[in-house]
């Protein structure tokens, strides 16, 4: 395969960057254009090594080199990775004197589909580095980080594994097809391991909603009636002035969204109108898009305005904030004697929005957080739920074939299938397209 280079530290100037070349030609292409006390020939692995970048007597910059020789790289094949300092200019001159000397530049995603095709990590584990590398809460690094390290891939191979015993139990089966105690025993068995089978894959299927919430975020929705002390909750908990704040009731209009991470994990912050009758057209359009949040959140903070108000909305995923208890005279007692049936439900803390006291609600938050925790790999990508499910609809399909004594060959075709699915996950089976399509996501340089 031709030799590719790129410049693989972000675009920019900066202390150093890094280009990569890899391919048959890495070393020898490098060593054209290296000076140092020994050719990048002659030095072993993984080892920096310093010299000078010069062409025709001309020197571009003092670098550190680095030579992986395959296997042993990322991609598989033999690379060199320049260290030089970070000037715009040193990178982009770099580049083309590598490319001038019989390189060619990198496509988005290049050194890992090379990876992938060298067999140095499977699909989902090329995925993962993508996502490793957009990570940007602790949550969204770990769950990358473990995937990358197999997490997926390992159960995934784990079920193909399973799977292919059914196969063959299944065509074991029916060359004793004439006997019929034996079939009978055959079946049972075979449906215990579809069923075993299908529990797993309904563990996975469950586990993307805890991973999309650690890589899009949980939705927070905060809600209450006119001037409750929405908005400035929101602010508080942001640590700036984002939203407007004012004793009119019916402040905020739109929705207003804000990021925050709580304990590694990110939040998404909806700020929304206060629920109230209104004649004003704009809005009520607010508080149509209020419950719209209500609908879409995980979490919802209803806030109450301490001093009058009385909770509204009740679930799991509620926390009442009874704000403004400083307006309160006897605040630590018991701030509304009316409310008392209410402490009893659900999670409440009272606190002074406009002081900042948000700790007690933040500590709740990572509660209630907490209980997203799963047992095994967490599922995170569309493309692998997608094709969870077509798997699992497979093995309910295997299922219902067992108990329906359909022949063996139908009940293959839908294992075929269940494993078909499966494949595409990490890449065993899959269309150019698809590759594309993933690899083309990522940057340039990786
Ligand atoms: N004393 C006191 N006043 C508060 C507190 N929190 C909010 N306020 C005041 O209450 C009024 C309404 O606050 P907002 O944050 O705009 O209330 P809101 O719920 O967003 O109101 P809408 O957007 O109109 O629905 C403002 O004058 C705030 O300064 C608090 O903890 N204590
Ligand atoms: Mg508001």
């Amino acid at each position: 395969m031709q030799t590719i280079c790129a410049i693989s530290t972000p675009h920019g100037a900066g202390g150093i960057a890094v280009v990569r070349v890899s391919g048959d030609a890495a070393i020898r292409i490098a060593d054209t254009l290296f000076q140092g006390k020994q050719r990048l020939m002659d030095i072993p692995n993984n080892i920096s090594t310093h010299g000078y970048i010069v062409r025709d007597g001309v020197t571009l910059d003092e670098v550190m080199v680095t030579v992986f020789r395959a296997p042993h790289s990322f991609t598989g094949e033999d690379t060199v990775e320049i260290a030089c300092h970070g000037s715009l200019y040193v990178q982009q001159e770099l580049v083309q004197w590598l490319i001038n000397a019989g390189c060619r530049m990198a496509k988005g995603g290049e050194f890992t589909q090379r990876a992938f095709i060298n067999g140095k990590m499977d699909l989902s584990q090329a995925e993962a580095v993508a996502d490793l590398i957009a990570a940007e809460t602790r949550a969204e690094k770990d769950l990358a980080l473990s995937q990358l390290r197999g997490g997926i891939s390992n159960e995934i191979a784990d079920i193909r594994e399973r799977l292919l015993k059914l196969s063959s139990l299944l065509e074991l089966g029916l060359d004793f097809a004439d006997h019929e105690e034996l079939e009978f025993a055959d079946r049972s068995e075979l449906l215990a391991l579809a069923d075993r089978l299908e529990q797993h894959l309904t563990r996975l299927t469950n586990s993307f909603e805890t991973g999309n919430a650690i890589k899009n975020g949980i939705r927070v929705a905060i809600v209450g009636k006119a001037n409750a002390g929405k908005s400035t909750l929101l602010n508080a908990l942001v640590g700036e002035d984002r939203a407007i704040v004012s004793d009119i009731a019916g402040t905020t209009r739109d929705t207003i969204e804000e990021r925050i991470v709580v304990d590694g994990q990110l939040l998404l912050l909806t700020d929304t109108a206060g629920l109230r009758e209104t004649n004003d057209q704009i809005e009520r359009l607010g508080i149509e898009r209020s419950h719209k949040a209500i609908e879409k959140a995980q979490i919802i903070i209803e806030v109450i305005d301490a001093t009058n108000g009385v909770p509204c909305i009740e679930g799991d995923n509620v926390v009442h904030v009874f704000n403004k208890i400083d307006l309160m005279e006897c605040k630590m007692q018991d701030p509304n004697p009316d409310l008392s049936p209410h402490r009893a439900r659900g999670r409440v803390v009272y606190m002074s929005a406009k002081n900042g006291e948000v700790s007690e609600l933040i500590e709740i938050l990572r509660e209630m957080i907490k209980t997203h925790h799963h047992e095994g790999a967490i599922v995170s990508n569309a493309r692998h739920y997608e094709a969870l499910c077509r798997a699992k609809k497979a093995i309910i399909a295997v299922k219902a074939g067992l108990e329906e004594t359909l022949s063996g060959e139908f009940i293959s075709m839908d294992l075929k299938d269940c494993l078909d699915a499966l494949g595409e996950i990490t890449g065993q089976i899959t269309s150019q397209e698809v590759l594309n399509n993933i690899f083309s996501k990522f940057c340039i340089g990786k």
